[in-house]
């Protein structure tokens, strides 16, 4: 299994190169982001508690997502591959991930990390407010608390990954495509260092 893991600070572009890293690549894309708002869509129990919880851009509870992904992985378990969007956002995300894939004797290849400043994080996140209708995009006051909820709680599952050394940086400035090269060329690098370590 070829698992990946996008990581990155809110409006560095995960969701947008998820799509396409998905599409050529064929991993299946689980993004806590995305099953958030749909349950929230559904206006299911978990999605009315999790409404209030993102609107003031603080983190859903581990254990909700943790079960999220756990029963995708267990609902995808023929996929060649996963690719986690928005997850793991804390390290106790990040050690029940690494256990919930060690169960299936498979693991985490790659962390793949986007790296654009703040200026522009809340430029993006502001412009999308405008049109995605997604509530916790369209006041400033609340796009930086979640940057400062990334800070505290989600930068050390970079330095979780970095001591395994999987962490790479990736420049998330530019345009969409010449982001998506660079995602490309590491993702390529890896499945060739894998597929040469399987031949062996
Ligand atoms: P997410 O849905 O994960 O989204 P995000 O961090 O806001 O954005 P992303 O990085 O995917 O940015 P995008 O590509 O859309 O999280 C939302 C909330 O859900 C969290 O705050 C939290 O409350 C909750 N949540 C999710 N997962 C959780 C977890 N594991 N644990 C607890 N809570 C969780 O890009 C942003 C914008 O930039 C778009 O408009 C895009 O068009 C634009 N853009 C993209 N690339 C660009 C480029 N190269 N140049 C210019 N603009 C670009």
């Amino acid at each position: 299994m070829f698992n990946l893991i996008l990581f990155g600070p809110p409006g560095s572009g995960k969701g947008t190169q998820s799509e396409k890293i998905m599409e050529k690549f064929g991993l299946m894309h689980l993004s806590t982001g995305n099953l958030l708002r749909q349950e929230i869509a559904d206006k299911t129990p978990l999605g009315m508690e999790a409404k209030n919880i993102m609107e003031r851009g603080h983190l859903v509870p581990d254990e909700v997502v943790i079960g999220m992904i756990d029963s995708c992985i267990e609902k995808h378990a023929d996929a060649k591959g996963f690719l986690f969007d928005g997850f793991p956002r804390t390290i106790a995300q990040a050690l029940a991930l690494d256990n919930l894939l060690t169960v299936k004797k498979a693991a985490i290849c790659k962390v793949l990390a986007l790296d654009v400043d703040e200026d522009e994080l809340v430029k993006r996140l502001m412009k999308r407010g405008e049109t995605s209708g997604r509530s916790d995009d369209t006041n400033e006051d609340v796009i930086r608390k979640r940057f400062s909820v990334y800070k505290a709680e989600t930068e050390p599952v970079a330095e979780h990954y970095n001591d395994q050394g999987k962490l790479e940086k990736i420049k998330g400035i530019g345009s969409v495509d010449e982001i998506f090269s660079s995602l490309t060329t590491c993702i390529e690098t890896e499945m060739a260092a894998q597929q040469s370590v399987s031949a062996k």
